[in-house]
């Protein structure tokens, strides 16, 4: 037996009409949103190649063979980023942001945070955008066998054309007075993270 013509189902109301060319076409009843939905995760071990995943430029503050795991979920309500380690330094406060730029040959070559309304003065030191709610920011103290973790969460999403390329792990944690906020020191480790 021969089923349904395919057109017996497209006169089901009007906007099914639109879907019948084969195009995916979105429920007109759907809630229009500005972020698209972007969700990643990575896993890595540090090591020392440039071209690494993960990269420590300090072994001693984060040693090769250490872990991250990076996750960040862009919904309709923002983002939760989620940073996890094991490996590094007992007992020890470590610094970590997104940053813009991929990691490089140095830690200098992630560049700045990532901020969602960019400071028009740079660096950033300045309260105002260089805050846990304009960056992403993963500062976390870890236990006494070297592993820890942190999440933020923001209101603001990532796409495509404007996202993170990295998590820089620094060597403290974050300051947050004027003229020093968002500094957090060297930086001893570097991960690449499409966000
Ligand atoms: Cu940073």
């Amino acid at each position: 037996m021969r089923s349904s013509p395919i057109i017996g189902l497209c006169v089901i109301g009007a906007f099914a009409l639109t879907a019948c060319g084969g195009a995916a076409a979105s429920s007109p009843a759907a809630t229009p949103s500005s972020t698209p939905d972007r969700s990643v995760q990575v896993g890595a071990t540090f090591g020392t190649d440039p071209g690494d995943v993960a990269i420590t430029y300090d072994p001693a503050l984060v040693p090769v063979g250490a872990r991250a795991a990076v996750s960040s979920e862009t919904g309709d309500d923002g983002t939760v980023v989620m940073l996890a380690v094991r490996g590094l330094q007992p007992d020890r406060r470590y610094g970590a942001h997104a940053h813009v730029e991929a990691c490089g040959d140095t830690g200098d070559a992630a560049g700045p945070h990532f901020q969602n309304e960019v400071d028009p003065v740079q660096p950033s030191v300045d309260p105002a955008y260089a805050n846990p709610q304009n960056e992403i920011w993963l500062d976390l103290t870890t236990d006494s066998a070297g592993a820890g973790n942190a999440t933020a969460d923001v209101e603001w999403g990532f796409d495509r054309d404007r996202r993170a390329k990295s998590v820089i792990i620094h060597e403290m944690g974050t300051a947050t007075a004027p003229g020093e906020a968002g500094k957090a020191g060297a930086r001893p480790a570097c991960i690449n993270v499409e966000f």
